[in-house]
């Protein structure tokens, strides 16, 4: 039963510091907090400063809520994510306490600036893209919406790796954004937990003979150590916790190792625990399969859950409660092993039997699927996974035994079907099926836009769908608007609030009565200024750390996210190229000025995505330097995307491009993030951007190309792309001037594989879009160079894009997955 929330009148209220309190308490953290004085402080001590000083006005609420929660005996939400990407923390923070702007005016007092200080701050990140992305909007909504919620994931030594752009090519380079320390998180050494791999299992009989229960005996010991950072919500309603886990030696000075004379073994010793937290897997979807994964999955799985088990204990003195007090989300497939965890804690640790154990943790797990596509689905050998963890490897075997008995039982289901439903994946090397683990051991399994959950229940959980039908629901993901609108685009917030006053800021829905400013003329010019002053700040950057000229008044056109083929950035630079050789053959046409923005990393394993960069930054240095263009087509790649990087160019964005091959992408929140800042967006029927064209309108936002039905209806008949390419003469020549080296001259063959690969299976189907594709290009210019049309179009995306808030998504979570009172 849902209990509805109850006046949280114990929280502290908000309150509005003047500058000078501010400035004191600056000052006051300058000295005591940093030890320094004014006449000695660096930028970045006055940045440490300002981050205790809004740390310390969180901690107030922080401690409340918590205590809240507690007395209330209200049901938590832990999120369990391998990642998350929350970039800088500090002006969330003083947006979120409202203090921004006095903020500003205490530190101009001290002579600081609080936008330089600000890019000081390090870039957390934890994370390779959307899936990361989204659980870091998650937190700070659920701390909006008032979900007493704990996020758990690794404190990375070394999140994503920055991308150096050197002679064209990808370079990979360590991001040490702990250098500094960091001014956020609070070590909790006393919250630690072991951590063991490997080693055998025992059982122990009771006096009668009967089997007692099982014991794992593993070999290596490590600790967890969690380190916390408070997250505020907006108008700081409740702070929540994210806890990140450290590996360290059980024994953090290894004496025993040390005094026996084995300086390498300990050595060994301290390096195994360090490993575990040094660095984040840069694979985005792509294969990665390394041991040290699975031991990370395991680590940080462990580590919360016998965390959350042992407060749960220390509050009310049992396990049989844990569902009704405690929802626990697995972030993909990553923490999957926390449910043969689950088990094994609630069996061999507490005592329960399998049967009251599996009930348990079916009903405390829920689990989001965010890819289908089949390199991305994990999967462990059986080998690997008995060695590391032989306990959990014995419970699996007994989860599937009883998932298959229900399958069998209710005979509706062929050998086949049975097979697609084991947790062990037969044919070929036996491998663990993480996906189909935590189908099975969760009540909730959901997807993150409509086709995609659809696609979820015909595709990869076709059968277990059928075992389960009430078990795949959708929740179409969003996006936090204090950092993608409110904190990241202050112009057009600010003519939001002159338009419609301050209601969207508390409920962003609200934001929809601008839709009637759309046919205000007046509005529109305020508008496009802002658009304008957005644009101007990106060109000056890429001029700054470029060199590149570009025209604010031409149309910005982007395409900013992780780099592979299934999102198809080669489709927009084939594009780029066809338009180039138009440009320079018919030089009397009335072209429109454009700007094509490109970034986004590509994993250092991936090939193809690596030379795709290549190939974008090859094209930029040819077309940029053409004086047959005449400016009017510009390319330019922008390195090192990140959420910092995202915060500048979404705002400034004319045209968003979402031209994933449809039933790929299964989301997508960049698309929101365009949209709510007023870029119209060109793509496919994929992921999110079929509700996104629901809410908009058909008419605000340009739709091309093949359907999913259709692509995997080419998929089984048999495509023909070199027949497609050979009538289409400008894609053809595109095709053959990158292939032969126009754009790579002293290295002609460096895309021959690339292009052949269009000509000879063309999987994305890049060459059955390619002319949808560009017809509605030209389309775009035309609503383009109908400015007040175009301006129209735009505010009504932003005043349509109020449903996609992470807000709404997560009260749907609530409801429907977690039931907790929101
Ligand atoms: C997979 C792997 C496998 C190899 C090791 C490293 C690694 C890291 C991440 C992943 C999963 C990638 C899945 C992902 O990021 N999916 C994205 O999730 C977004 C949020 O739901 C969604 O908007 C995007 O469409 C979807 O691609």
């Amino acid at each position: 039963m849902t209990r509805t929330k109850t006046l949280s009148a114990s929280l502290p209220a908000l309150d509005h510091p003047d500058p000078q309190t501010l400035a004191s308490e600056v000052l006051m953290a300058l000295k005591y907090r940093v030890g320094k004085d004014t006449t000695v402080a660096t930028p970045y001590d006055w940045l440490t400063a300002s981050i205790k000083v809004v740390r310390d006005r969180i901690i107030d609420h922080w401690i409340s809520a918590t205590k809240e929660t507690y007395e209330q005996q209200e049901k938590r939400v832990y999120y369990l994510s391998l990642e998350f990407l929350i970039g800088r923390l500090m002006r969330d923070a003083f947006s979120n306490l409202d203090i921004m702007d006095p903020m500003r005016e205490a530190l101009a007092s001290l002579g600081v600036d609080l936008d330089e200080i600000a890019t000081l701050e390090p870039d957390a990140a934890l994370g390779n893209g959307g899936l990361g992305r989204l659980a870091a909007c998650f937190m700070e909504s659920m701390a909006t919406v008032d979900v007493p919620a704990h996020g758990y994931g690794i404190r990375y030594a070394n999140g994503m790796f920055r991308q150096e752009i050197q002679d064209g090519w990808q370079v990979e380079l360590p991001e040490t954004w702990l250098d500094h320390g960091n001014s956020w998180e609070f070590e909790r050494r006393e919250r630690s937990f072991e951590v063991g791999f490997g080693g055998s299992v025992e059982s122990v009989t009771a006096k009668d003979g009967r089997l007692e229960r099982h014991v794992w005996k593993p070999l290596e010991h490590v600790l967890a150590v969690a380190y916390d950072t408070p997250v505020v919500g907006w108008k700081a309603k409740r702070v929540n916790t994210l806890r990140l886990w450290s590996g360290m030696p059980v024994d953090p000075i290894l004496l025993d190792k040390f005094n026996a004379g084995d300086h390498i073994g300990a050595l060994a010793e301290s390096n195994k625990a360090d490993a575990l937290s040094r660095v984040l897997y840069p694979a985005d979807s792509h294969k990665a399969g390394q041991e040290l994964r699975l031991r990370q999955e395991y680590f940080f799985s462990t580590a919360s859950l016998q965390d959350i088990v042992q407060r749960h204990l220390s509050q009310y003195g049992e396990l049989a409660s844990l569902p009704d007090k405690a929802a626990i989300h697995l972030n993909d497939t990553h923490p999957a092993v926390a449910v043969p965890e689950l088990m094994r804690l609630l069996m061999d640790v507490h005592g329960m039997d399998f049967s009251q154990a599996w009930d348990i943790t079916k009903r405390t797990f829920a689990y989001t699927n965010h890819t289908l596509l089949p390199e991305a689905l994990e999967s462990w050998p059986v080998p690997l996974f008995e060695r590391l963890l032989p306990r959990h490897m014995q419970i699996v075997y007994a989860i599937n035994a009883e998932v298959l008995q229900e399958a069998r039982s209710s005979n509706r289901f062929s050998g086949d079907q049975i097979a697609a439903i084991s947790l062990i994946q037969e044919n070929g090397d036996r491998r663990v099926r993480m996906g189909n683990l935590a189908f099975v051991g969760s009540h909730s399994i959901n997807g993150v836009s409509a086709l995609h959950t659809e696609l979820m229940k015909q595709t990869v959980f076709a059968d277990l769908h059928r075992l389960y039908p009430d078990r795949i629901n959708n929740k179409t993901n969003g996006i936090t608007p204090r950092r993608w609108l409110i904190q990241c685009n202050p112009g057009l917030t600010a003519l939001a609030r002159q338009a419609i006053g301050d209601r969207f800021l508390d409920d962003i829905e609200a934001i929809k009565e601008l839709d009637r400013f759309a046919g205000d003329a007046a509005f529109r010019d305020k508008f496009a200024a802002v658009k304008r002053a957005n644009k101007t700040r990106l060109a000056n950057l890429v001029a700054d750390r470029l060199g590149i000229r570009v025209d604010p008044s031409a149309l910005f056109d982007i395409q900013i996210k992780r780099i592979h083929e299934y999102k198809r950035q080669l489709l927009n630079i084939l594009e780029a190229v066809a338009l180039y050789d138009q440009i320079r053959s018919h030089p009397e046409k009335d072209w429109t000025p454009r700007v094509k923005f490109f970034g986004g990393k590509a994993a250092p394993s991936y090939h193809n995505a690596k030379l795709i960069i290549k190939l974008a930054n090859d094209v930029a240095k040819v077309v940029n330097g053409d004086p047959a263009v005449r400016g009017l087509l510009k390319v330019v790649f922008v390195p090192n995307y990140n959420v910092s990087a995202a915060e500048i160019m979404m705002p400034a964005a004319d045209l968003s491009e979402q031209i994933s091959t449809a039933g790929m992408e299964a989301s997508g929140t960049g698309n929101m993030k365009f949209a709510l800042n007023g870029a119209l967006t060109i793509g496919t029927l994929d992921g999110a951007n079929v509700e996104m064209k629901e809410h908009v309108g058909d008419d605000n936002i340009f739709i091309f190309g093949l359907k999913a039905d259709e692509v995997a209806e080419r998929r089984r008949g048999d495509y023909q792309p070199r027949a497609i390419i050979e009538a289409l003469p400008e894609l053809a020549q595109a095709i053959s001037a990158i292939s032969s080296g126009v754009f790579s001259p002293h290295d002609p063959d460096r895309y021959r594989d690339l292009m052949n690969g269009l000509y000879d299976s063309d999987w994305f189907m890049v060459a059955a879009d390619f002319d949808a594709y560009a017809a509605t290009q030209r389309e775009v210019d035309a609503v383009w160079n109908d400015r007040a049309d175009w301006n129209a179009r735009a505010i009504r995306n932003v005043a349509r894009m109020g449903w996609f808030s992470s807000d709404r998504t997560i009260r749907q979570y609530a409801k429907e997955i977690w039931n907790v009172p929101v």
